[in-house]
């Protein structure tokens, strides 16, 4: 069997590895690792809540081995990919680190993901599995992946949580207690995979037609979330309570679920962040950390303003982030929620930034940290690449550790992303302070991100490019009150033609596309703006729908 994975990737160069390693950035130890080390010394503590299930290090070990060579007996074998489709729950997280144990590779699908995105992303990756729940808010993901596995030679493995279909596999059964298994441990510690092998694929937020996948090795991974515990303070006592989608890098491992089980504390799974379920959780569990999104932070001040429970007592750290935290919020975080604010700027590709717990008021709700690690390599660059000084905003590009190289098996995606000698360029437009902390101005990517979500304007544009009677189409952000953007459609149709936003929101579901890159609003004019060398001109777009919206509530 040829490995795919390896052929896709794109390494650090030998000198930088041979680096990391001397300077103790790679611990050379595989992810499932660190697990088995907490287990071994805190076996009866408590690691993974949900709901009424509670397991403890010893039997999340336990479960993770038995899992892991559940998988193996399936068929999977190490390099494999799985694609990974569930909610916030212990079943989401015994079956990663199984993955991290037997060298499969989980691909982080979001649970909003539907078959346009899945079918792509499992055929790039020639994932043989998926894990997917039954039904959910009557999505019937199984029968979705029943779909997948129809028209995909290489997925011949569905597993399901919850009711499954007699042709499928239970995912219950893979995940259960070891007992029938015995000497999992033993004999997966001898096949254990190479810690600069691929330990996940996390998906990018997108700025290019199709979804890339970014191959996180085990070494660097493990790094992002050593790092981004000691920014964090994650000790023993940490109660992590997770609700953003646990797939994403941010609840995930900066320092979020994977960080919190490697520390010792405990996590807790919830599959949303909706407040009076969160508070309650939190109140019950004493939780002392947690992560949000900007939209949502905002809405658990709202709602703590309007019920002034004492519910969240033992919250001590929120940490928000995912897009632009603006600083009216920031500053109500401390005095609302009584919970210390860490602003996250960070990116599925790598570079993690924090304000750090201990940073004055000013920089906290100011500011979008500094890098979590001093061995991240950044610069803010103008047009012509030269650096900038400080206080001059500009293109930041950045290297490190746990910043990959380039994207899998995207070579032109890569050209774009990545300079020769191995700068990501993210397309965010930031300004560094001279006392080291960056401030996110803008960006100078075509994507639009819908309060954490991220939608590329040019996958959505090519599928509105289907439309017969559509000439022209340009994806832009338009601002909203809570979400910081959404998604706004200009087109030109053909003349005597009409389209509508519900035609084209209809289109859209039918092609299968998650629900949040669906335009919420629609421009239609008799042509659009261009710049001098022909290309929409978005900036013209932008400030129009603003300026429209703007109208619109004066009218009101
Ligand atoms: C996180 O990761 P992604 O991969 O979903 O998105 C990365 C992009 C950044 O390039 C930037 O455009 C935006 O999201 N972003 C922010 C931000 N945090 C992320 N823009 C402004 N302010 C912030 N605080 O979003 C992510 C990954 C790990 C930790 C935190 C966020």
């Amino acid at each position: 069997m040829t490995t795919h994975t390896s052929e896709g990737t794109v390494p650090w160069p030998a000198d930088l590895a041979a680096r990391f390693r001397r300077e103790g950035y790679w611990d050379d130890r595989p992810l499932g690792a660190y697990l088995l080390d907490t287990a071994d010394r805190l076996p009866d503590k408590s690691a993974v809540v949900d709901g009424d299930v509670r397991l403890s290090y010893a039997e999340l070990a336990d479960r993770v081995d038995a899992a892991a060579e559940r998988l193996l007996q399936l068929g999977l074998k190490a390099d494999d990919r799985i694609m990974v489709q569930l909610p916030n729950g212990w079943q989401f997280t015994v079956l990663t680190l199984a993955c991290f144990r037997a060298g499969i590779i989980p691909v982080m699908a979001l649970p909003a993901h539907r078959r346009y995105e899945l079918s792509f992303l499992t055929e790039l990756s020639e994932s043989r599995a998926i894990a997917v729940p039954d039904v959910i808010k009557d999505f019937d993901h199984q029968a979705l992946a029943e779909g997948l596995a129809s028209t995909i030679p290489s997925l011949e493995h569905i597993l399901v949580s919850g009711a499954v279909n007699p042709a499928n596999t239970r995912l219950e059964d893979i995940l259960a207690p070891g007992a029938d298994v015995p000497g999992a441990r033993a004999r997966l510690d001898a096949a254990a995979p190479a810690a600069d092998s691929p330990a996940l694929f996390l998906l990018s937020g997108g700025t290019t037609g199709l979804p890339k996948l970014i191959v996180r090795t085990h070494n660097d991974y493990a790094y992002n979330i050593k790092a981004t515990s000691a920014a964090t303070a994650v000790t023993e006592d940490t109660v992590y309570l997770g609700t953003l989608p646990a797939s994403h890098n941010f609840p995930l491992a900066c320092p979020g679920i994977l960080g919190i089980l490697f520390a010792g504390g405990r996590a807790v799974m919830l599959p949303s962040p909706e407040p009076r379920k969160a508070f309650a959780t939190i109140e019950r569990e004493r939780v002392t950390l947690s992560t949000a999104v900007p939209a949502v932070a905002q809405r658990w001040v709202e709602y703590q303003q309007e019920t002034g429970s004492d519910q969240l007592a033992s919250l001590e750290v929120l940490q928000v982030g995912g897009s632009r935290l603006p600083d009216e919020i920031a500053q109500k975080v401390k005095p609302v929620l009584g919970a210390t604010l860490q602003q996250v700027f960070g990116m599925a590709e790598g570079l993690i930034n924090t304000t750090r717990l201990d940073d004055p008021e000013e920089v906290i709700c100011t500011t979008q940290g500094r890098p979590v690690s001093e061995a991240d390599e950044v610069r803010i660059v103008d047009e012509a690449g030269e650096d900038l000084p400080d206080g001059i905003p500009g293109s930041i590009l950045t290297r490190g550790p746990y910043t990959p190289r380039g994207y899998y098996r995207a070579p032109e995606a890569n050209a774009r992303a990545f300079t020769p000698d191995g700068w990501y360029a993210s397309g965010d437009i930031v300004e560094r302070r001279p006392d080291g902390n960056l401030i996110v101005k803008g960006r100078d990517k075509d994507m639009i991100n819908r309060g954490g979500e991220k939608i590329s304007a040019e996958e959505i544009e090519s599928l509105i490019y289907r439309i017969e009677d559509v000439t022209m189409a340009a994806a832009v952000s338009m601002p909203d009150p809570m979400l910081g953007e959404r998604l706004c459609l200009y087109i030109t149709v053909k003349p005597g033609r009409d389209v509508t936003l519900e035609q084209i929101q209809e289109m859209l579901r039918e092609t299968g596309v998650a629900a949040f890159k669906i335009p919420e609003h629609l421009v239609v004019l008799d042509e659009l703006p261009t710049t001098k060398v022909g290309k929409i001109n978005k900036k013209d777009l932008r400030a129009d729908i603003a300026e429209r919206l703007a109208a619109d509530i004066q009218a009101h």
